[in-house]
């Protein structure tokens, strides 16, 4: 970067942490993307003219409210829920709903900025939004679930609207939690419409959505070896969470005969040094999905398997890294451990997975390092699948949809490498998707002008 760049970047920063003081999780996604961008800001007077940082960072509008309900005892309890409508200069304001204690204002502005240009990315017609609650689902129990979904959608019902804002799952919002949410938006306006993605295929869903993140982020990856000539057969491959992300990309990664030695929960890590196989993702599937147990019982039941307790797999030795559970999951530290251990690439599943240091690590030491808005984008590709094929009231068969779905990131692999890269044909993917993502975005809004 150079020193003119650098400085301007600084400036900016220093604005932008003055106007959002506090939000580390949003300063950081916000400073990765200014970083790729600068230059070319630099070089367009016209994105200068018309302020588009300065606008893009700025959320259309955040809405935020109380979700009051009761749980099994009969006691009332409450959470505080928010729906950030980022950018809706492309489409509607898409993006899921996160449930978990840990959500703040600030991670769901870094989640909303992130998704504008991922959804940019996919090519379809998706503005950025993303919302959520500080309420955990973990030891609840379904009749409670429920009662929080009826209740959170109440209000939410108000604000979304398929030509509005279309939200979907995220951690902690699955296919149970859209069920009860999509039932009750359902009751309240008397419309069965595609207000919500990822929903049963019996009642609007797609074929695909569930697997979605978790294949396109393998695929991201496989575009990605295959563009320096190669495949991910035979690598060895680390995998942290065991949620939606986790599961599919360990499917995919298994049917393209890879070797999957980790998964994680947020309790500890699995490794297995025999690599997990379709039996085994049988049980993890089933330990999950259905049964919502803990890391520790594939260990139990596959006597090879070691569980590390409260640590993250990165120190193992291997070809690719997934990580597919949660922000910052990767520390300095651990990038460079991977590094070290000879890690030839990196796709992140989750969201920024990756400490803006990691990120740095990676890019210079020249791996294939796929980021979250290019390599996790297949998710909400197939939701804009799934809106579509609402739209027209019918559906769409597997192989239509994972057809799509392979084209869409080839696609975005191809505009990153258009973007991305460097003199010695290096792809430096961070940046190319930052700049392929903002560029339509940009484009729409200095079309509209002063919106
Ligand atoms: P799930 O709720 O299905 O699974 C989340 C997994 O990550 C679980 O194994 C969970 O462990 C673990 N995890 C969550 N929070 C933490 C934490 N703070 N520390 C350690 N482990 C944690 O979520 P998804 O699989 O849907 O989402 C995973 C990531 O992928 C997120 O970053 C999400 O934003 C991103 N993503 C999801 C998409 C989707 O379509 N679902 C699309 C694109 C990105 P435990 O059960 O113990 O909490
Ligand atoms: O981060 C993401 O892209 C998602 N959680 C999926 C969003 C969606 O609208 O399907």
């Amino acid at each position: 970067m150079s020193k003119n760049t650098k400085t301007e970047v600084e400036k900016f920063m220093r604005g932008l942490v003055k106007r959002n003081p506090g939000e580390i999780e949003f300063h950081q996604a916000v400073r990765e993307v200014t970083e790729s961008l600068m230059p070319l800001i630099l070089d367009n007077p016209q994105y200068r003219k018309a302020q588009i940082l300065e606008r893009m960072t700025e959320p259309d509008r955040i809405i935020i409210f109380r979700v009051t309900w009761e749980d099994d005892e009969g006691n009332f309890r409450a959470n505080r829920a928010w729906r950030v409508q980022f950018n809706n200069s492309i489409g509607p304001y898409k993006g899921g709903l996160r449930f978990h204690p840990s959500v703040t204002l600030s991670i769901l502005k870094f989640l909303g900025f992130e998704q504008t240009f991922k959804n940019s990315l996919t090519g379809l017609p998706m503005g950025g939004g993303k919302g959520g609650s500080n309420f955990n689902p973990k030891g609840k129990s379904d009749h409670e679930v429920m009662r929080f979904c009826y209740s959170m959608m109440t209000e939410l019902h108000r604000h979304i609207g398929e030509d509005t804002d279309i939200p979907a799952g995220d951690i902690g919002v699955g296919a149970r939690e859209i069920s009860f949410l999509f039932g009750q938006y359902k009751r309240m306006k008397n419309r069965f419409t595609g207000i919500l993605t990822g929903k049963g295929l019996s009642f609007g869903g797609s074929s695909g959505r569930r697997e979605a993140t978790g294949y396109g982020c393998v695929y991201f990856c496989e575009n990605m070896f295959k563009h320096r000539g190669e495949s991910i057969e035979g690598k060895r491959c680390l995998i942290s969470g065991s949620g939606n992300v986790a599961i599919y990309s360990i499917e995919k990664a298994l049917e393209m005969g890879a070797k999957v030695l980790t998964f994680s929960d947020s309790s500890g890590f699995i490794y297995d040094p025999d690599g997990i196989n379709q039996d085994k993702l049988a049980f993890l599937k089933d330990l999950k999905e259905v049964r919502r147990g803990r890391a520790h019982e594939y260990a139990d039941k596959f006597k090879n398997a070691e569980f590390h307790a409260g640590k993250r797999p990165w120190n193992v030795p291997a070809d690719i890294a997934f990580p597919c559970a949660t922000q910052n999951e990767i520390s300095k530290e651990e990038a460079e451990t991977l590094i070290k251990n000879g890690i030839q690439a990196v796709s992140e599943g989750a969201n920024m997975p990756t400490v803006l240091e990691g990120a740095h690590a990676f890019v210079n030491a020249k791996i294939l390092f796929g980021p979250a808005k290019a390599a996790n984008a297949g998710g909400v590709a197939v939701s804009g699948l799934e809106q579509s094929q609402n739209a027209l009231r019918l559906s769409w068969d597997h192989r239509e949809v994972d057809d799509r779905l392979k084209d869409i990131m080839r696609s975005i692999h191809a505009k990153c490498v258009e973007h991305g890269s460097d003199d010695d044909n290096f792809v430096n993917y961070v940046k190319g998707a930052n700049i392929a993502g903002f560029i339509k975005v940009a484009d729409a809004m200095l079309a509209y002008g002063a919106v």
